[in-house]
């Protein structure tokens, strides 16, 4: 029994996109999809109730956080993470890798591991691929991530062929302390940087270990964005047609697209989350900073374009007003409106696929964001 599989329905005749559908122990989601992230088993100031009603399907946790706190083995006496924040759809966990290099100061690689201070009490902590699999073996996801080294951008070819061996034999060592394979799926990382050859070697590496879903990292770390969509280029068709492709920490509205053009299944980031709490919004007009004082006597939705419940019940000048006076009612109005655009469009990428027609359906959308304007 697999715990994951992947159904391939469609590729767009326009650009090569493709619809699917993955199925896991939580029921099965439709791709591309954008998965809201959730870091410390909340996504910021939404209830799975209201997570549910915009459509996400699938959220993100975090195994380093979590270790952190409150601790894996009270989120396993809960029953899990399902069960400790109540909710029933799928959830993936990412393994801390990524967030150790991206929080801590102090850390030092090892063959065995990764030895960092805790980023909120200074402790002095060891995190490896055995330990990474424990942890998200007792959180419980339904898609638990390989134990990798994220190396910064830019990274000479030296270092980084050095990083994408070892991350390798952790994805080895991870496959080999995974003790719940019958219901939660590891996906193995592929890194490499920007260099093509050692993407190959990863993706080489990666696929012959027969993960059941396989995630690109190593993007979104500062390169330009022409620089990502060269890679995903020439990596994305070293993975099985048979098999998910998940694309981490990539979550702007054209890069949702681009990558779905580049035959990507599955995004996350925190973007829309983060920018909401400083009052950015996402509109089909680009972005909206609501604290902007144009907006104290505008009477106008978010977004004219939106039929979501922020949308459809809350105006700029009020929304504006909440979030300069600091109420959480104001962040929750921005949060859940930036997430439902986000699935919206991944909605749109769906349907524009289903109908061969991405390509253009892409022309449309970066014409009324503003992304074609010099
Ligand atoms: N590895 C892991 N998590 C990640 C990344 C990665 O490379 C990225 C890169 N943008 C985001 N999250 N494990
Ligand atoms: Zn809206």
């Amino acid at each position: 029994m697999m715990a994951i599989t992947y159904e391939l329905i469609k590729t767009c005749k326009q650009t090569g996109a493709r619809l699917g559908r993955v199925h896991t122990p939580h029921g099965s989601f439709e791709t591309p999809m954008f998965m809201p992230v959730g870091t410390l088993a909340t996504v910021k100031t939404m209830s799975p109730e209201e997570l549910e009603r915009m459509g996400a399907q699938i959220i993100l946790s975090n195994t380093y956080h979590l270790w952190l706190r409150p601790g894996e083995d009270i989120v396993e006496e809960a029953g899990g993470l399902h069960s400790f924040m109540n909710w029933n759809g799928s959830i993936l966990t990412d393994s801390g890798g990524f967030q150790v290099f991206s929080l801590s100061d102090l850390r030092q690689i090892e063959e065995e591991g990764v030895h960092f201070r805790n980023h909120i009490s200074g402790e002095k902590l060891f995190l490896s691929p055995e330990k990474a699999m424990q942890i998200q073996n007792s959180l419980g996801a339904d898609i638990m991530m390989a134990f990798d080294e994220c190396p910064p951008y830019p990274a000479e070819h030296e270092y980084m062929k050095k990083s994408v061996e070892r991350t390798s034999r952790w994805a080895e060592r991870c496959l080999e302390g995974h003790k719940r394979p019958h219901d939660q799926g590891l996906f193995g990382i592929v890194q490499g940087g920007e260099y093509e050859d050692l993407r190959r070697q990863s993706a080489r590496d990666l696929t012959s270990m027969d993960f059941p879903g396989y995630a690109i990292g190593g993007l979104s770390v500062g390169e330009p964005k022409d620089v990502m969509n060269r890679v995903l280029d020439f990596t994305t068709p070293l993975l099985p047609t048979q098999k998910p492709r998940y694309l981490m920490g990539v979550g702007s509205p054209d890069s949702l697209i681009d990558g779905s053009i580049r035959g990507i299944d599955m995004f996350d980031c925190v973007l829309p989350t983060r920018i909401a709490r400083n009052g950015t919004c996402m509109t089909s007009n680009g972005r909206l900073v609501v604290r902007n004082a144009k907006f104290a006597r505008d009477f106008r939705p978010i977004d004219e374009n939106c039929d979501c419940h922020t949308c459809r019940n809350y105006s700029r000048a009020y929304i504006r007003h909440l979030v300069k006076a600091n109420e959480t009612f104001g962040f929750r109005l921005t949060t859940y409106h930036n997430l439902y655009f986000l699935l919206k469009l991944m909605g749109q990428v769906r349907e524009a696929i289903r109908e061969d027609r991405l390509g253009d359906f892409r022309e449309e959308f970066f014409e009324q964001y503003g992304f074609n304007k010099p």
